[in-house]
């Protein structure tokens, strides 16, 4: 029997440059930071999990530097001694120590089901009940960025074979001529690509109700998180009043939150991330409430990097209540892959890689290169 018991959880911040400025609504990423955690077993096996946030703090409070603070200092003494099979009893424990902070919790879920899926020789899927499909539909993502410079990059994707669906970021520019540039951008694909807008929770109730329909309009056929995260009522208004396709983000980071969407009907769609949620295990209890209200379920990213993206893909690959594809692109956005065997990205999907845990393995030369010193 392999000894599960944690001799170690290390962290080190990585900075890895992304192939073009990704620009959100406050704040353009020129580089991705990645927290990364490693958790060693007495035996020697090493599981890796990642704490990431799309570009910086301005999404939900925490950033690279704030989830080393917490893993170092408050996550790693809860966690050293106990066996990596103990999990749900050390993610617990995590709670009494540190509240929320669950980008940071994320990062040491995944990295204790990496450790313990390495021991025992399986994949993380099978951690998770066994897998259901081997691949998924991934949707590119691009930022704000003027018209012609969107449609050339979509037209570069649509070619590639590789994306047929495209998220686009709003919210950095005055709701009107944001709204004029996606609906140019949706018109001009109408009918050769799907096209999705992700607000980041940028407008206030009248200026959605005013500015949606005209999306809906123009064919973009879903509208993320238009209205600020806790105004779930709004939210929901919105998905009755306005015919589009609303999908809930900065709505849901919890367990109770999700249940708070589904309740009220505040939204078609959730946008799942492993990351914000707090990790795997989160992850499954926010997908068996959207699946208990018929709420579809979305894939979606923090722009992980090879590691967090795997763990998403092996969560969304054992949860059959995934229905509405994913967005785990963020891999090919980062200027280096960090891996020995890239993740596979072919015929518009990312295919689950097979080996023990997550099935990739970083190359060490690549993390010491973009380590920050
Ligand atoms: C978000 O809010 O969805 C996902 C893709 C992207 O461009 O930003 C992220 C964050
Ligand atoms: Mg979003």
């Amino acid at each position: 029997m392999p000894d599960l018991t944690v001799r170690s959880v290390d962290s080190v911040i990585l900075d890895v440059p992304l192939i073009r400025p990704h620009k959100f609504a406050t704040t353009t990423a020129t580089a991705q930071p990645i927290l990364l955690v490693t958790v060693t077993t007495e035996d020697g096996v090493a599981g890796h999990g990642e704490g990431v946030v799309p570009g910086g703090p301005w999404w939900g409070g925490e950033s690279v530097e704030t989830m080393k603070a917490i893993v170092d200092r408050y996550l790693a003494p809860v966690i050293v001694g106990r066996r990596v099979n103990e999990l749900p009893g050390i993610m617990a424990d995590l709670e009494r120590v540190v509240a929320n902070a669950r980008f940071a919790k994320a990062a040491v879920d995944v990295a204790l089901h990496d450790a313990w899926a390495r021991s025992l020789g399986v994949p993380v899927h099978d951690l998770l009940g066994g897998a259901c499909r081997d691949s998924i539909e991934v949707t590119w993502a691009l930022g704000s960025a003027p018209v012609g410079e969107v449609l050339d990059e979509v037209e570069g994707k649509l070619e590639s074979g590789l994306h047929h669906s495209f998220k686009l970021k709003m919210g950095a520019l005055p709701p009107d001529e944001d709204t004029r540039r996606v609906a140019e951008i949706a018109r001009a694909l109408d009918g050769r690509a799907s096209v999705r807008v992700d607000v980041n929770a940028r407008w206030d109730r009248f200026t959605a109700l005013t500015h949606v329909p005209r999306l809906v309009e123009a064919g973009v056929d879903l509208v993320e998180q238009p209205t600020p995260g806790n105004q779930i009522e709004v939210l929901a208004e919105l998905t009755r009043r306005t015919g589009a396709t609303v999908m809930a983000d900065e709505s849901v980071c919890s367990p109770h939150d999700a249940l708070e969407v589904v309740r009220q009907g505040a939204a078609d769609v959730i946008a799942l991330k492993t990351t914000k949620v707090g990790g795997l295990r989160q992850s499954r209890e926010v997908a068996a409430i959207a699946k208990a209200q018929g709420v579809a379920l979305h894939g979606a990213t923090s722009l992980e990097g090879p590691v967090g993206t795997a763990a998403s893909l092996h969560f969304v690959c054992s949860e059959p209540g995934v229905n509405h594809g994913s967005e785990l692109f963020a891999p090919l956005l980062l200027a280096e892959e960090l891996l020995t065997e890239p993740l596979r990205y072919a015929d518009g999907r990312l295919h689950l890689p097979e080996g023990p845990g997550l099935g990739v393995e970083l190359d060490p030369d690549a993390v010491k290169r973009f380590t920050r010193t």
